[in-house]
Formats: structure tokens, C-alpha cells, sequence
């Protein structure tokens, strides 16, 4: 079975000021369905066809550029759809995960601002990532293109794209403007505390 582009989970407006329904279209319809067709075409007649898209990504990592720059994008950006919501971000964090973020990562103001500065510093494209690890601790990090914390034996709680076609459009070169407004008002939360509540081993 093809893989297929989701919806979004929200109209196109409901992220503006934030992020405009241009970006929305350009991105999801655009790049994410990219995304999802080159992927369907590479894994035609290859040992990936009829795996789940999760498996895709590790067993192609290291071993088929092409399948996993296209499979950890589809992955990825399922993942960031979800990952925001009108009248998002800020402090609303769910008492378990911010609970997880005391105990790991040195309270939510410096998890924000290690956060920030992950995607502020990724250089080129790529995203900056929270994830639980498989020890079951969390952690902030950054990976270039479409890699993410899968392929590290991790699994992505909550991850911003900072490729130019997530914030150009809105934000211009100010990447660190769009990693504030998205960290304050763009984060759905509720969507972190259900990977969370899925992660392998949790
Ligand atoms: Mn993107």
C-alpha cells in the first residue's frame, strides 16, 4: 500500500499570525506531498515496499539516501503537523511531561532556551528535537535534513523544521524569530504527552 499525505489537522489560517496559510500551502501541499510521492516511487520493487513507515526510516538510514531523506520527511512532517495548534506554546505544559522536564533537562525556562538554540544553531537545514531516549530520559538535540532521534535509538517527542520552507515566507533570514514565536505560540502540547504515552519501552 503507497504511502499517502495526510490532511492537515487545522485550516490553513489557523496558525496566523505565526506561520500564514502561505506557508501552510507551500509546505504541506508542496513539499510534504514531495515528500510522499518520491517516496512512493523509490521503494517500488525494493526490500522497503509494505514495510510500515517507522521501519522504512531505520533500516534505510546509512544504506539508501534517497528512500530516507524522503521516508524521515514524511515521518517527520506527519509528526509536525500535529505538533502545532491555534493559541499553542507558551507554559501549558502538561504537569507529567513539564515533571520529565524538571527532572531531566534543568526546569522549562532552560529547556526552552537549549531548545531554541538547537535549531537556532543547526546549520543549513534540519530540525531541533525533544526526545526520550531509551533509557527513558529526555533530551534536546538538533540533526541536519531529515534525519531524527529514530535513528538514534530515540523517539522524537516534539521537533521544529528550521528548513528555510517551514519560516521563509513569514519570517525571512530570522530564524531565531520564528523558533520564539513557534517554542511560545505555536506548540500543541497535548500532542507531546500522546508520543510520549506511545514511546517504545514507556
Ligand atoms: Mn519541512
Amino acid at each position: 500500500m503507497a504511502f499517502e499525505l495526510p490532511d492537515l489537522p487545522y485550516a490553513y489560517e489557523a496558525l496566523e499570525p505565526y506561520m500564514s496559510a502561505e506557508t501552510l500551502h507551500y509546505h504541506h501541499d508542496k513539499h510534504h506531498k514531495a515528500y510522499v510521492d518520491n517516496l512512493n516511487k523509490l521503494i517500488k520493487g525494493t526490500e522497503f515496499e509494505g514495510l510500515g513507515l517507522e521501519e522504512v526510516v531505520k533500516k534505510s538510514f546509512g544504506k539508501n539516501a534517497g528512500v530516507f531523506n524522503n521516508a524521515a520527511q514524511d515521518f517527520n512532517h506527519i509528526q509536525f503537523w500535529p505538533w502545532m495548534k491555534k493559541d499553542g506554546g507558551g507554559k501549558k505544559v502538561p504537569g507529567a511531561i513539564l515533571a520529565l522536564i524538571d527532572r531531566d533537562l534543568g526546569g522549562f525556562d532552560k529547556f526552552r532556551n537549549d531548545f531554541i538554540e538547537a535549531g537556532k544553531t543547526q546549520f543549513g537545514s534540519g530540525w531541533a528535537w525533544l526526545a526520550v531516549t531509551k533509557d527513558g530520559k529526555l533530551e534536546v538535540s538538533k540533526t541536519p535534513n531529515g534525519e531524527n532521534p529514530l535513528v538514534h535509538g530515540a523517539w522524537p517527542l516534539l521537533g521544529v523544521d528550521v528548513w528555510e520552507h517551514s519560516y521563509y515566507l513569514d519570517y525571512k533570514n530570522e530564524r531565531p524569530k520564528y523558533l520564539e514565536a513557534w517554542f511560545d505560540h505555536l506548540i500543541n502540547w497535548e500532542h507531546v504527552e500522546e508520543l510520549y504515552a506511545q514511546a517504545p519501552g514507556g
